[in-house]
């Protein structure tokens, strides 16, 4: 197994993204790593500050649908690694506006895919360790009734056009693995909880609102379910996957965390109570829960079979939600700034500081 890894990380300032790049600078510091990241309005600069500039680490301004560009980076920077997490992300913004969706997660995957076929087939890295690894969801699965879990051989059944354009992409990578022999890798896993994630997830939403007195919005009756897992624990299993995954394979992440909304908003504002008293008004938090108009063709359960990855390559979730909830309470109660910076726009500054432009 080779150690030293040349990574291009896509999506590196988005929430996981960041996540993956700070867990590769503290654990894993003789790999190279590539951040090439458009800043959407979800890609922030200010979650990786602190790691700095050099030879094992470059931030590249850029789109994953500019062949030209990706091209240039396969061979100029020797990529060996894949790691793709560069989405649009967010099933609300799909289906106001599922254009940008269909772009960046179908065309820009296609992008890459057919950038590491060019590179690797010539040789570029001359390695056999090459790996595209593409980062997906459940969603691609579709919805459950109360019983039953997904696993790898689950039929996809999208039902968001986030779902369907990750569906898609996943699809598209699995025809280069049996088309070209392309050495790629598949996760798809549950929700993700943590820091630095945008406030417009269900989790940091319910702690900004919550934080200002605003209602707490929970879609329809609020018992869909959601598996969540701790974003870290999401990092450590995309590096068990490339340290010992197979090519051609598909690996299911999950926190065996199933949760219903209202318990996971009820939760937070339990934890806030405690820890900062009850607000002005003197109620508990819990009473800003206001029930909202069903979010369109709401997926009801999401609830995923990880033994595939504990079995295969030792991979477990370390952190119970319990533990979750209370480290990301702190973390966002710590790092109010970097919230309030988000929901003002003021964020777009870092990249000024850091970056001559
Ligand atoms: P995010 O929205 O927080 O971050 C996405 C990042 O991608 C941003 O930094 C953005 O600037 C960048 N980006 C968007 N379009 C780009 C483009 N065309 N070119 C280059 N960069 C671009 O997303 P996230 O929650 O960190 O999710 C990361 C990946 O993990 C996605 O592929 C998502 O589908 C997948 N995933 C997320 C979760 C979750 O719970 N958040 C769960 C399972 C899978
Ligand atoms: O205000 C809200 N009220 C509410 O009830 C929001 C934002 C969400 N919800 C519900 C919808 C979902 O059932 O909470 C649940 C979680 O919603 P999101 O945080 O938007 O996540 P979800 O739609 O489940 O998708 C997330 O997990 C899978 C990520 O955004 C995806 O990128 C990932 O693939």
């Amino acid at each position: 197994m080779k150690n030293k890894r040349t990574v291009l990380v896509t999506g590196g300032c988005g929430f996981i993204g960041a996540n993956f790049v700070r867990l590769l600078r503290e654990e894993y510091g003789d790999w190279r790593i590539i951040n090439l990241d458009k800043l959407t309005y979800a890609g922030n600069l200010k979650k990786l500050q602190g790691i700095s500039e050099g030879e094992m680490y470059r931030f590249v301004k850029g789109d994953i649908c500019d062949g030209a560009l990706v091209a240039e980076l396969f061979v100029a920077e020797q990529i060996d690694t894949v790691v793709h997490f560069a989405a649009e992300s967010h099933v609300d913004r799909s289906i106001t506006g599922p254009a940008d969706f269909i772009q960046t997660n179908i065309v820009g995957t296609f992008t890459l895919l057919e950038a590491a076929r060019k590179s690797w087939d010539k040789g570029g890295t001359g390695e056999e360790n090459n790996c595209f690894l593409h980062v997906s969801t459940d969603e691609v699965y579709g919805s459950l009734g109360s019983t039953g879990f997904f696993t790898e051989t689950t039929a996809f059944d999208p039902r968001s056009p986030y779902s369907a354009s990750k569906a898609s992409s996943d699809h598209l990578v699995n025809a280069y693995f049996h088309t070209y022999g392309l050495p790629v890798r598949l996760t798809n896993c549950s929700n993700n909880y943590g820091p630095y994630q945008f406030p417009e997830k269900l989790i940091p939403l319910v702690f900004n609102n919550s934080m200002h007195g605003k209602s707490l919005p929970v879609y329809g009756d609020g018992k869909n379910v959601r598996d969540w897992l701790y974003v870290k624990d999401h990092c450590e299993a995309i590096v068990a996957v490339l340290q010992k995954g197979q090519n051609g394979q598909c690996y299911n992440i999950g926190g065996n965390n199933e949760k219903e909304n209202l318990e996971v908003v009820t939760v937070i504002c339990d934890i806030l109570d405690r820890k900062l008293g009850l607000p002005e008004s003197g109620q508990p938090r819990r009473s800003l829960i206001t029930f909202v108009e069903d979010r369109l063709g709401h997926d009801r359960r999401y609830a995923i079979d990880a033994s595939k990855i504990k079995d295969q390559l030792d991979w477990e979730p370390q952190v119970t939600f319990e533990a979750g909830m209370e480290k990301t309470v702190d973390w966002y109660l710590e790092n109010q700034d970097w919230v309030r910076e988000i929901v003002d726009g003021s964020y777009t500054k870092y990249y000024k500081q850091m970056y001559t432009v």
